[in-house]
């Protein structure tokens, strides 16, 4: 039988995952759409007071109180969150202890009937929290949560691999392998190590700053590559003063290219802020490119360029003018004036970003967590501890995934004195 009365403020929580409910014993309210306003939001409540819940709050049209039952089929009712009017809404409950609220998707509306819920004697659970109780696999529950934030399929089709358990295969694989002492263990911790600046950019793009003295084209050259005017161009150079970013897809992979300042020595203090920031996202890129204005001369500052950024990849642009003099480093010879540019410099990006894309089913890491472990994991076996690399690989992917490895989620604790219900009739 299901208690009736709201839990004491102070009263212990009963261990979330003792059971096999996601929050065995627990009342939680957890918003699963998307925290922006929508058409249709939808709120769980979960726990022995969905009940009492319900006859508090689930109206009929004319005002009755309802009896909503477990079951398959999901009702229409207005939901008296103590507004002045009650929200329209359809109840969904699969089980005795669960109930999802379809509601209007609005912020306020969701953001009241939460509170409503609060009041109640259900605490605040995150949808990421949420995922880690529902998923009692954490590397599932990580690739869940990563699959929220991915802008391209590709990228999905990856952590897909992941959620049905390539990574997770891959790690007890190598663990196994490191007991026994095989030799092929470390080429299977190192290729999944080589995996992890991938794995990390799935849901978050590749950063590429686009480098270059004033006027070489670089705004152009964002604008060519990202399909639209994103940034000003000008004859006068000294154009561009703050980082201007555009998200694009190249190739399947998500990649935000960031024009800049052209680098001088700007006599302006406004420029000079712009070249400083400049340089500031050039340190923190995943891949520079160095932009040339091939119609002028090259020079000597040119060379300081090159020998400051050694990985860039070099655009030597406006090609369809005639060329200035003096000889060039090897690079890309485009203009951003020619549409047909744009596929080669792309082509030429994600070489330099994904030089070897994993192929379907592969394992790839894909959170800071996974990375560390599979780093410190090769740091044991190159410090000749087998043992110890696959114990730190196992505790990333427990052999039963059961989450005792989990740490509790800190649950708010309900906003206001839930009031009494009246007992069960
Ligand atoms: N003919 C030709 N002109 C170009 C090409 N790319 C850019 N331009 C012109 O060169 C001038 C400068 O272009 P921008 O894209 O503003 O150059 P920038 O490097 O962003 O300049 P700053 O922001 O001042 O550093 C503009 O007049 C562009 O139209 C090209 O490939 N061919
Ligand atoms: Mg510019």
């Amino acid at each position: 039988m299901q208690p009736d009365t709201l839990p004491k403020p102070d009263a212990p929580r009963p261990d979330p995952i003792a059971g096999e409910n996601t929050v065995a014993g627990e009342n939680t309210v957890t918003v699963l759409t998307a925290p922006s306003a929508g058409a249709i939001a939808v709120i769980r409540l979960e726990g022995p007071l969905v009940e009492a819940a319900l006859r508090r709050r689930a109206r009929s049209r004319s005002g009755k109180s309802l009896d909503v039952p477990p079951g398959p089929r999901p009702r229409l009712v207005r939901w008296d969150f103590g507004g002045p009017e009650p929200e329209e809404a359809v109840l969904y409950r699969p089980g005795e202890t669960l109930l999802e609220i379809h509601c209007h998707g609005g912020l306020r509306v969701v953001e009241r009937l939460v509170q409503a819920a609060a009041v109640d004697g259900f605490a605040r659970l995150s949808w990421q929290q949420w995922l880690q109780y529902e998923e009692r696999d954490p590397i599932a529950a990580a690739a869940r949560a990563a699959l929220a934030q991915v802008r391209t399929r590709r990228a999905a089709e990856i952590l897909l691999d992941q959620y049905h358990g390539a990574l997770r295969s891959a790690l007890a694989d190598i663990a196994a392998a490191l007991s026994r002492g095989d030799a092929a263990a470390a080429q299977g911790l190192r290729r999944l190590a080589s995996r992890i600046p991938l794995g990390l950019h799935l849901s978050r793009p590749w950063r590429v700053v686009i480098l270059g003295p004033p006027n070489a084209g670089k705004s152009s050259l964002i604008n060519a590559l990202a399909g639209y005017d994103r940034a000003l161009v000008h004859p006068v150079p000294g154009t561009t003063r703050d980082l201007v970013s555009a998200v694009i897809v190249a190739d399947g992979w998500p990649i935000e290219l960031i024009d800049t300042a052209g680098l001088r020595q700007a006599a302006h203090p406004v420029e000079q802020l712009g070249v400083r920031k400049a340089e500031d996202a050039a340190r923190n890129a995943d891949l520079v490119i160095l932009v040339f204005d091939r119609s002028r001369p090259w020079r000597a500052g040119h060379d300081a360029l090159l020998r400051r950024y050694p990985q860039a990849l070099l655009l030597h642009n406006k090609c369809d003018l005639a060329a200035g003099p003096g000889e060039r480093p090897p690079g890309l010879y485009v203009s951003a004036h020619r549409p047909d540019d744009v596929p080669p410099i792309l082509d030429a990006l994600v070489r330099r970003l994904v030089p070897d894309p994993p192929p379907p089913g592969e394992a790839v890491p894909f959170t800071e967590d996974q990375a560390a472990a599979v780093k410190e994991a090769l740091d044991f076996l190159e410090r000749q501890n087998p043992q110890a690399a696959a114990a730190r690989l196992r505790r990333l992917a427990p052999a039963t995934p059961a989450p005792p490895a989990l740490a509790r989620p800190a649950l708010e604790p309900p906003a206001l004195e839930p009031p009494a219900l009246e007992p069960p009739a």
